[in-house]
């Protein structure tokens, strides 16, 4: 099964303030009366009647509905709201994979016998997490990750879909390219290119064509367009990596302001990094200029949890780097190659 909380940080703030869930309510950076910079992080279905969406500029939802309620990220809650529904989830659950924050695979295959069980233990989890964690939630069943996950796409908002192992080449077949599992919107141009445009038109590719334009990842491509899928949920108490990005009020050239900015967004990444009991060995700089080039910086470090060390990391990268004929707008600092103490307890 894939589970997948609906619209998860707004319906995290609905809890706090439970007037929202009939109002449009949107996460995201401060629209500012329609001058704010940076993106909807996510809202409920209210707001997304009006056509707004997770990514959206928070200046286009603000034109679309400016009335709306605009909150800002309240991380460490959403945080402490996806560890609760984790944990209920484990009540119901073999081996749980954490996909992200509020994403969870799950093998159930020891707990049922059959699709009608499978569909019974479904909405008994389901229950169970708005019950208890006051969380809507959508569940996807079927015999392979790849199926279950877009089921559950399909079953959104606050429902469950199950694709039986018989109907599952038949559920694929009809979905264009672009909606498969994997398939982010790069790829999805270059198969239309390719002139496939369904997952069942993927299905029958020609697998050396397929190569000659994706390399090893066709073999995954076309066998997920056929239903096949040998992998397994895995236990991670590892998440792959911490990050958060800040869009500046005015570009900016000044060093100052930008060594600022990176020290803020490392605390922030910090607080997670304490929080989780973890340690990184990798930090990485994102810098978007005033002409939306974006690049990344890497530095690789000795493994360590010494928090000092992401912002002291990310500004050498900074100086090491950054074209200063060119305004920055946009930070982004990130970690990973994490390791969680929790999952070398377990494996020694
Ligand atoms: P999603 O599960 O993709 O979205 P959602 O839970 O808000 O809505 P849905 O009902 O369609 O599942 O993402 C989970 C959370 O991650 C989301 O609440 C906010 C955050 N998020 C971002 O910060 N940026 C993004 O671009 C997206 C898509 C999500
Ligand atoms: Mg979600």
């Amino acid at each position: 099964m894939l589970i997948d909380m609906d619209y998860f940080f707004v319906a995290c703030e609905e809890i706090k303030r439970p007037e929202l869930r009939t109002r449009p309510t949107i996460v995201g950076a401060d629209p500012k009366e329609g001058r704010g910079r940076g993106v909807v992080m996510t809202c409920n279905y209210v707001a997304r009647k009006f056509g707004i969406h997770s990514a959206m500029p928070i200046s286009t939802a603000y034109k679309l509905k400016p009335d709306a309620e605009y909150l800002p990220m309240d991380y460490s809650y959403y945080e402490k709201k996806s560890n609760e529904a984790l944990s209920i989830i484990r009540e119901f659950a073999g081996p749980v994979e954490q996909v992200s924050i509020d994403e969870f695979f799950i093998d159930v295959s020891d707990r049922i016998k059959d699709y009608d069980e499978a569909l019974a233990h479904a909405a008994k989890i389901k229950d169970a997490i708005k019950e208890r964690a006051k969380l809507p939630c959508s569940i996807g069943i079927s015999n392979t990750k790849v199926v279950a996950k877009m089921a559950c796409e399909k079953a959104k908002p606050n429902g469950i879909k199950l694709v039986k192992e018989e109907e599952a080449k038949a559920f694929l077949a009809q979905l264009p390219v672009g909606q498969l599992y994997g398939v982010g919107s790069k790829s999805e141009e270059k198969l239309q290119a390719m002139g496939y445009k369904t997952i069942g038109d993927l299905s029958k590719a020609n697998i050396m064509e397929l190569m000659n334009a994706f390399g090893s990842f066709a073999v995954e491509l076309r066998n997920s367009a056929n239903a096949i899928d040998e992998s397994e949920v895995v236990e991670n108490y590892e998440v792959k990596s911490m990050s958060r990005e800040f869009t500046f009020e005015h570009d900016t050239k000044k060093p100052e302001e930008v060594v600022k900015a990176i020290k803020d967004l490392s605390a922030q990444v910090g607080k997670e990094v304490e929080s989780k009991n973890i340690s990184f060995k990798v930090v990485t700089l994102k810098l978007r200029y005033s002409d939306f080039t974006e690049h990344l910086h890497s530095k690789s470090i000795r493994p360590t949890n010494v928090l000092e060390e992401i912002a002291k990391t990310a500004t050498e990268l900074y100086k090491e780097n950054a074209d200063s004929s060119k305004k920055v707008r946009k930070l982004g600092v990130r970690i990973s190659g994490l390791t969680d103490y929790k999952s070398q307890k377990r494996l020694f």
